[in-house]
């Protein structure tokens, strides 16, 4: 499973926020230091260096991209809502897991014009490089996207946020940012692109991250209106006497 040049830093599934949750988010762009972080099996880091992405399946010219070559193609900047859809072990809880940031990376179709994507591709599948278990699930996460979003100029392999380069912790050197859509379709540590026919099979598309409606299961794809309030928190102490102003943040896709 391991490849050289990369190793699990921390494994098993992690979730970091800031302490006072969504009350942090003061400003409208949200520091990296009060976004959370979130991972399945674990943190990888990987060598820059030996860093590579494979574009395959329904193209007519399967290619290897390495840092450079993606450093080396035109970059766009999105800002973007960041959202963590919860746990997909309790689905209909809602954890508020949410920042506004600044992605910075390549066109995803731009990479797949240059691996010349053929026309009978209806889906991207996308893979990361880590390994491990989650919940009783032992594969890679892989999640996928219907062409027409992953072609959308939105989406993006990002290599930095908020100006700086992603730290491993993040997803670094290249992770996918699907802008708005839940985090679970932002593949952090990309390692393999496949253009296909049909939707991914793996329990992160398929078991997790689907939630029920009338009409059958829907994936965790695009984030519907949703708000927090910021200030006032809980434990603040308010005048009677006084006016008190409400703020907060209302997003959606
Ligand atoms: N390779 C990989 N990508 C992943 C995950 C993961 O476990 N492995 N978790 C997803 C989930 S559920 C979320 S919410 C976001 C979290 O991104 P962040 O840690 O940068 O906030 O990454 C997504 N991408
Ligand atoms: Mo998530």
């Amino acid at each position: 499973m391991a490849r050289t040049g990369m190793h699990m830093t921390k494994k098993g599934f992690s979730f970091q926020g800031p302490a006072d949750g969504i009350h942090a988010l003061k400003s409208w762009i949200t520091p990296e230091d009060d976004l959370f972080l979130v991972t399945h099996m674990g943190f990888l880091e990987i060598d820059p260096e030996h860093w590579h992405l494979d574009v395959d399946g329904l193209v007519g010219n399967p290619t290897r991209l390495h840092l450079s070559d993606l450093q080396a193609m035109p970059q766009r900047e999105y800002m973007s809502f960041h959202e963590c859809a919860g746990s997909p072990l309790a689905p209909t809880v809602a954890k508020r897991r949410i920042g506004n940031v600044v992605w910075k990376g390549v066109s995803l179709s731009l990479v797949l014009e240059r691996a010349k994507i053929s026309s009978h591709a209806s889906y991207i599948w996308t893979s990361g490089l880590e390994w491990g278990e989650y919940a009783d699930v032992e594969e890679a996460y892989q999640k996928d996207l219907p062409i027409g979003k992953a072609l959308a100029e939105e989406v993006i392999l990002a290599l930095e946020i908020n100006g700086r380069p992603l730290t491993p912790e993040r997803g670094g050197p290249v992770r996918l940012v699907v802008p708005g859509w839940y985090g679970t379709n932002s593949v952090k540590w990309v390692g393999s692109i496949t253009a296909a026919d049909r939707r991914a099979s793996g329990a992160y598309t398929t078991r997790f991250y689907n939630d029920p409606t009338a009409s059958g299961m829907k994936p965790v794809w695009g984030v519907a209106p949703e708000s927090v309030i910021v200030s006032p928190s809980p434990n603040d102490l308010l005048s009677a006497d006084m006016p008190t102003k409400i703020w907060g943040w209302a997003w959606g896709d």
